[in-house]
């Protein structure tokens, strides 16, 4: 055998920064020094102006994946420090190099941070504003084992930009800043300190100072801060406010602090408590008389104005067809309309118009439009604006692989954003799956399906529970399957999972488990892997919504913003799971995998089974040949249903991470 040496210096090292991360890459060496097992390793080393002054860069800074080691040629960066110049060194390696006495070769490449570095903050929320004050609080960031010392506060008037700022501190996530203008622009960032020194700032917000009618308001969320604040507690706060709407004396206080109706809009209207501003759901079923509801929020439309063209499916209550609508202004819009089939039972024609009573109340871009209802002749219907492209699932399904992730991910942006919209008015979707969003001829996804959100009928995914109601499992939270424990944040879980589906192109999420098996699963701590082709940031977001700790879970708000960023930067959606296995896969815990001794066995644990012969016959006959495989290797095994080559790709990613765990506990695969 011929002598082997060294690797050459990797060639045409480069890089790309955003605001997060730095991303390095790099071309393999000229020269392989004869032989196949080439790794990298990159060091990090901070330097002063003058370039002879370098330290290695410690501990301060991550490597994804890893620094050592690495077989792809790139790696990224995160926790780099804003205004520093870093020189990365990545040598290429091969089994004999740690042998050699020839001096190292690498290639060297300088970074300059002049963006900020991540801040970790999230987003930043107004509580209340009066003329003079503003309240604000964020998130207390999961900082690793580092301990915050304080927050950063630093604000300046819009108009002035940043010639003249102020800045105050807090120990808490939470700030009030007092002293302000009336009703003017403010923009404030905040930034973490911790005993390693202060963290980038977090972006921009801007919020408003309040004018004279929004002192009400303020001093409302200044008491109930407060009261909180002296005794110590959410809890407390959400009883009072139980209290206070149970009891009335919320309305008492209102009426107190009233100087005329007209002034302060707030008002208690059919049993809701209404502030200023802030637009709240009124559950229909508050109605006694659930016909008047309907006619609070949507309008009578008068049949002669609506054309029914074809069927285009079956709802519960009867058919839903597509047709025309004549507009007042004698324009022709094109329509969905949902009919109540002949024949009902009073319950159902209440239950048919519950969902015209919710849908009304919304106004969003990605809410499912009502246009009205035809109540006063038969049949009763209600009328919405037409989506062309129809439910979403199936829509994917027929489009299997046709996407950019950029339009995938407009996609859950558009719907992330609806729920935003309905999380901030108080209502709970509960049934919030790819199978009840609509599609439009531009790739518009809006949210749909309320009228059942209560009761869950309608759904065929829904199953009933030990606790009695009918709920989709595969979507659901496990607090609101184990005790109907349904919020916004049981609403974010349903979200991540609608992630899944999207990226899967309507994939059955956990395929064909029972549904008591993946109630067990969740429960063990088994996560949806990320499919095929899906970028690692957007799985990241997808496990965070599958928190177990509900309040862990991201808001609309946070996963609007998260999208966005994405969107701006399409450079994050390059990495895909694949290249960063290794790193835990969800914020704090790694799930405990079940670990497999045979092929067999772990196709039967994907319920791919009837697939253990050619996996066998091909030769992949080891769990680490397997977890080798790329999906030329699987479609060579002779697998041809896509669906299936995609769960199996997705499951050999999870099979990397179990067999990368027990060999980091020193054992062999
Ligand atoms: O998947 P689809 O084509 O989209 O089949 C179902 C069917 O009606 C029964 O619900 C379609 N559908 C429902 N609402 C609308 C709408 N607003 N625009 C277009 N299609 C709709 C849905």
């Amino acid at each position: 055998m011929a002598c082997t040496k060294p690797p050459s210096a990797p060639r045409n090292a480069n890089f790309n920064i955003n605001e997060t991360a730095l991303f390095l890459e790099w071309s393999p060496p000229s020269d392989m020094g004869g032989r196949k097992d080439l790794t990298y390793s990159v060091i990090c080393k901070k330097c002063g102006s003058d370039p002879s002054q370098c330290e290695l860069c410690g501990g301060g800074i991550r490597f994804i994946p890893r620094h050592t080691g690495l077989t792809n040629s790139s790696v990224t960066v995160l926790d780099f420090v804003a205004y520093a110049n870093y020189t990365f060194e990545i040598e290429a390696m091969n089994g004999v190099s740690e042998l050699s006495f020839s001096p190292k070769q690498f290639a060297a490449i300088t970074v300059t941070t002049d963006q900020e570095a991540p801040s970790f903050i999230g987003m930043l929320r107004k509580d209340w504003a009066s003329q003079n004050s503003i309240a604000l609080s964020w998130k207390e960031p999961d900082y690793h084992n580092e301990v915050i010392l304080d927050y950063e506060i630093k604000y300046f008037e819009k108009e002035n930009e940043e010639l003249t700022y102020s800045s105050t501190k807090s120990k808490a996530p939470s700030v009030i800043i007092t002293g302000l203008k009336p009703a003017t622009k403010y923009i404030f960032h905040i930034r973490i300190r911790t005993a390693s020194g202060y963290r980038g700032y977090s972006p921009k917000f801007e919020f408003e100072t309040g004018d004279e009618t929004s002192d009400m308001a303020a001093e409302q969320g200044q008491i109930l801060v407060i009261t909180t604040a002296a005794v110590g507690g959410f809890t407390l706060l959400v009883i009072l406010t139980l209290f206070f709407l149970i009891t009335g004396r919320c309305q008492w206080y209102i009426k107190a602090k009233m100087n005329s109706e007209e002034k302060r809009q707030s008002q208690l209207q059919n049993g809701h408590l209404q502030f200023p501003g802030v637009k709240t759901y009124v559950d229909p079923d508050t109605y006694e008389d659930p016909s008047l509801a309907v006619h609070v929020f949507a309008k009578e439309i008068d049949p002669s104005r609506i054309r029914i063209e074809r069927v285009i499916g079956a709802g519960e209550f009867g058919e839903v067809c597509s047709g025309r609508l004549r507009t007042p202004a004698k324009r022709e819009i094109p329509v969905a309309i949902k009919t109540l089939k002949g024949g009902y039972m009073e319950r159902q024609r209440k239950d048919f118009l519950r969902e015209a009573s919710i849908m009304g109340q919304f106004d969003h871009p990605n809410i499912i439009r009502l246009e009205g209802v035809v109540t006063k002749s038969r049949p009763v219907m209600i009328v919405v604006e037409y989506m062309e492209n129809g439910s979403l699932d199936s829509f994917l399904r027929k489009h299997d692989g046709h996407f950019t992730v950029i339009q995938l991910v407009g996609m859950l942006r558009g719907i992330a954003s609806g729920m935003k919209y309905l999380s901030d008015m108080g209502y709970v979707h509960r049934d919030l799956a790819a199978r009840n969003i609509l599609v439009n001829s531009n790739l518009v996804c809006k949210v749909s399906d309320f009228g059942l959100s209560r009761i869950l009928e309608d759904d065929p995914e829904a199953a009933y529970t030990t606790t009695g109601g009918k709920i989709p499992i595969r979507w659901t939270a496990p607090e609101a399957i184990a005790y109907r424990k349904f919020s916004s944040a049981s609403d974010a879980w349903s979200y991540g999972i609608v992630m899944w589906e999207v990226m899967s192109y309507g994939e059955r999420p956990y395929w064909e488990m029972c549904n008591q098996d993946v109630i067990l699963s969740i429960e063990e701590g088994y996560r949806l892997p990320a499919p095929m082709g899906c970028p690692a940031s957007l799985h990241q977001l997808m496990l965070h919504c599958w928190h177990k700790e509900r309040n862990l879970r991201p808001r609309f708000m946070d996963i609007v913003n998260f999208l966005d960023k994405l969107i701006r930067n399409p450079s994050s959606l390059h990495t895909m799971v694949e290249d960063i296995l290794g790193i835990p896969e969800s914020p704090g815990d790694v799930p405990e995998y079940p670990v497999f001794v045979s092929v067999t066995d772990w196709l039967d644990s994907i319920k791919m089974g009837q697939y253990a012969t050619n996996f066998l016959v091909a030769g992949f006959t080891s769990l680490d040949l397997v977890s080798r495989m790329s999906i030329d290797d699987i479609r060579r095994t002779g697998i041809a249903l896509i669906g299936h080559q995609r769960r199996i790709v997705s499951s050999i990613q999870t099979l990397r991470i179990q067999i990368m765990h027990i060999q980091e506990k020193g054992f062999h695969v």
